[in-house]
């Protein structure tokens, strides 16, 4: 019997990458296993959330104008309370949270700064379908350095981050998260009685080109013409470019990245004229697309936010917002030059 057929676990495959890079000193290990037990933990609420009484809105508002769910507000504290202390932190980024999250002076501070969406799709709580926790990881530039991390050392492009991921609360819960420079891409999904997240899908390749397009065409409207014309296009009849495309459409971002990473397509959150307060559609840059954008590069796929590469924008805020067009390499290369008038 082989190793996979008795099912490698997420920490036996971590500690293999981590031998596997001689300059490796666990810290990272240390950081990736707590974040998973935060997961976990996360996880088990989600699943009981028909059971119990924490479905809801709190009545806050969270700082992006969105009505905050308690199911968010648990998943925010876990993964605080639980990385705040390992020592390999210097801090933390949370969609819920507007500023920076310090490490509390009685912990020891490390070197990574981990940004995260504690739980994406949060309109989705409270119907059973699909939510999700997105994650990256940077490296502090000034490695060693005591101080207090200022916004600017954490404003870096996503092709700095040393990992990222995302775990997905759906039929199963499962984790894909890759630490990039050709490693690839590798799905886990967790064994429930068990405990432990099981290797299920090694080595994730998106296909080049797929059917199927993901946006909210209730925004339709709210678009400029070419955006509108995009959209139009992979849903007219031509068969040599196996047009129309099937739409699919969670709401969830994880549940629509996941499906279209395993087979193929391309998601659009486009900019619209809905809200004047967020011109550059509903998206984070730092906290939601750069993760992803990492993820599916390193699956073969790639991510742009109409323009050019998400992985290279210099990002301003924390919490900025960009178009994202992310999925199958010719889908997404297509989108950007169909937007920009070069295509067809
Ligand atoms: P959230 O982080 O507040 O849950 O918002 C992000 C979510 C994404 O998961 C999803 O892609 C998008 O919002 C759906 O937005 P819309 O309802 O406008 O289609
Ligand atoms: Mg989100």
């Amino acid at each position: 019997m082989n190793r996979k057929a008795v099912g490698i676990t997420i920490t036996q495959h971590i500690l293999k990458q981590q031998r596997e890079n001689p300059q490796a000193t666990g810290a990272f290990t240390t950081l990736l296993t707590e974040l998973i037990v935060a997961a976990k933990v996360i996880s088990r609420e989600v699943n009981k959330a028909g059971l119990v009484d924490i479905l809801g809105s709190t009545g806050e508002i969270n700082i992006q104008d969105e009505q905050v769910q308690k199911l968010d507000v648990f998943a925010n504290r876990v993964i605080i309370e639980r990385m705040q202390h390992i020592g390999q932190l210097c801090c933390m980024g949370s969609e819920e949270v507007a500023d920076l999250i310090e490490i509390p002076s009685q912990y020891p501070k490390g070197n990574y700064i981990l940004l995260f969406d504690p739980l994406d799709g949060s309109s989705n709580i409270d119907v059973n379908v699909s939510i999700g926790t997105i994650f990256s990881i940077y490296k502090r530039k000034n490695e060693g350095n005591q101080s207090e991390v200022l916004l600017d050392e954490v404003l870096q492009p996503g092709i700095e981050q040393v990992a990222a991921g995302y775990f997905i609360y759906g039929s199963s819960t499962i984790m894909v998260y890759t630490t990039g420079n050709g490693t690839g891409v590798h799905g886990f999904t967790l064994y429930p009685s068990v405990g432990e997240f099981l290797l299920s899908h090694e080595n994730i390749r998106i296909p080049e080109k797929g059917k199927i397009y993901s946006v909210n065409e209730g925004n339709y409207q709210y678009w400029d013409e070419r955006t509108r014309a995009l959209v139009d296009y992979f849903k007219e009849k031509d068969k040599s470019s196996g047009r129309p495309y099937t739409s699919r459409y969670v709401g969830s971002l994880v549940a629509d990245f996941h499906r279209n990473l395993l087979k193929g397509g391309i998601f659009m959150y486009p900019a619209d004229n809905k809200d004047p307060k967020k011109p550059h559609g509903k998206l984070r840059l730092m906290l939601e697309a750069n993760p992803l954008a990492m993820v599916v590069k390193e699956a073969g796929g790639y991510a742009s936010d109409g323009q050019g590469p998400i992985l290279e924008i210099d990002p301003k805020e924390l919490h900025q917002r960009i178009p994202l067009f992310i999925g199958s390499k010719q889908d997404v290369e297509f989108a950007e030059a169909f937007l920009s008038g070069k295509a067809p």
